[in-house]
């Protein structure tokens, strides 16, 4: 039977444009068959280390043992009792904060998270001070010492959180996305979420309407391959994350997120795409977490083995300082840069440890009071 002139839902076909039409982009509907899920990854493929120089390895280096040191100072004061509540560790996942932020347009472009979020404020350069102050919850802290480890932000970077909802960032990203097209502003927000996270209805509610509305965003999968003691194998039909935006024509990349240069690449390829006002693409970085889910994580889930092979063959900081050391670096400079930084860490755990608490009145402003 010849097909009416009219859609499923029996509203006439829009009239064919008049301009001569333009070849369409495959990841458009208009595009029909010629989608391509590995678009970009074709071209990531060609030059998947971005060509760094010796500086630039260095900032790299200093950022990612940053964080290392922050974290390995923020689980000895929770086990000081300094630390209350949850505390989840990016140690082992440097790589892709690092790597992706640094390809972003810092002031224009917007990142958000989940809870393992202090790697991706330190990757903004905020100071270590605040952040360790708003883990002991005091009032010097970034959000009044108020929201702890897993609930701050900088508005002042676009950084908007922190968020203890696992996958509840991706909406509120793909909000901050249609706020980046409405103003017009040219920038695009930057999405974190886990390998569990992708699990969730709402991230695909997401992708649907940032495909559908071209919105400005980049879905980064951070693929630690376990979800709290659950691995990705036994909670995921499909496990490449990458694929999951293919119902949506979200194009998909994955790149080593245990290689610097590699989540920096791609992230700039990403990023080009999108602001070219392409809509959305979805990035997995492949990573791992050294330490448990969150400090109350006995760990039983899987061997030290395991995580003994990751620290000796993948680790991203050993990674790069063997790229230094390749590029003529002298591992003397490379001792001074981690006893500068340790001594950053240190300064940072001494001011939170005598900074006052907030005062009992904090407890009424940032309060949202009203009636509806
Ligand atoms: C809606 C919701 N369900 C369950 C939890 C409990 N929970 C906290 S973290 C987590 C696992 C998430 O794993 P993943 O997305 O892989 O992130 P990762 O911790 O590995 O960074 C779960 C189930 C929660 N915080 N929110
Ligand atoms: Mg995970």
């Amino acid at each position: 039977m010849a097909r009416a002139a009219s859609s499923s839902s029996g509203k006439p076909k829009r009239a064919p444009s008049k301009k001569p039409a333009a070849e369409p982009a495959a990841n458009t509907r208009e595009g029909g068959e010629k989608f391509a899920l590995r678009s970009l990854q074709e071209s990531f493929e060609k030059d998947r280390r971005f060509p760094a120089d010796e500086a630039q390895l260095l900032h790299f280096y200093e950022q990612m043992l940053l964080i290392r040191r922050f974290e390995e100072k923020a689980g000895q004061l929770y086990g000081l009792g300094l630390i209350g509540g949850f505390c989840h560790l990016y140690i082992g996942q440097e790589a892709v904060a690092v790597g992706l932020q640094s390809a972003l347009e810092e002031g224009k472009d917007s990142v958000i998270t989940g809870y393992r979020d202090h790697g991706h404020m330190l990757a903004y350069g905020i100071d270590p001070k605040i952040i360790m102050a708003e883990l002991t919850g005091r009032h010097a802290g970034i959000s009044k010492g108020k929201g702890g480890s897993m609930h701050m932000f900088s508005t002042e970077h676009a950084f908007y959180g922190g968020h203890g909802i696992v996958g509840a960032q991706v909406p509120l990203g793909g909000g901050l996305a249609l706020a980046h097209q409405y103003r017009d502003d040219g920038g695009l927000c930057l999405v974190y979420f886990g390998d569990g996270a992708a699990n969730q209805g709402q991230v695909y509610e997401t992708f649907n309407m940032a495909s559908l509305w071209k919105l400005p965003i980049v879905f980064a999968v951070e693929n630690n391959q376990y979800a709290m003691g659950t691995s990705v194998k036994r909670s995921s039909a499909e496990t490449e994350f990458y694929r999951r935006g293919t119902a949506f024509r979200i194009p998909g990349m994955k790149a080593d997120g245990m290689d610097v240069l590699q989540v920096h690449r791609a992230g700039e390829i990403a990023f080009d795409y999108v602001r070219g006002g392409n809509g959305p693409v979805l990035i997995e970085l492949s990573t791992y977490r050294y330490r448990g889910h969150s400090m109350s994580d006995p760990a039983k889930y899987r061997t030290r083995e395991e995580v003994q092979e990751v620290r000796e063959h993948h680790d991203p900081i050993e990674g790069i300082k063997a790229d230094l050391l390749k590029a003529g670096v002298a591992e003397e400079k490379l001792k001074d840069i981690d006893k500068q930084i340790r001594a950053t860490v240190a300064a940072a755990a001494d001011f939170a440890e005598s900074s006052p608490e907030p005062e009992p009145a904090e407890l009424y402003t940032d309060v949202l009071v009203g009636s509806y």
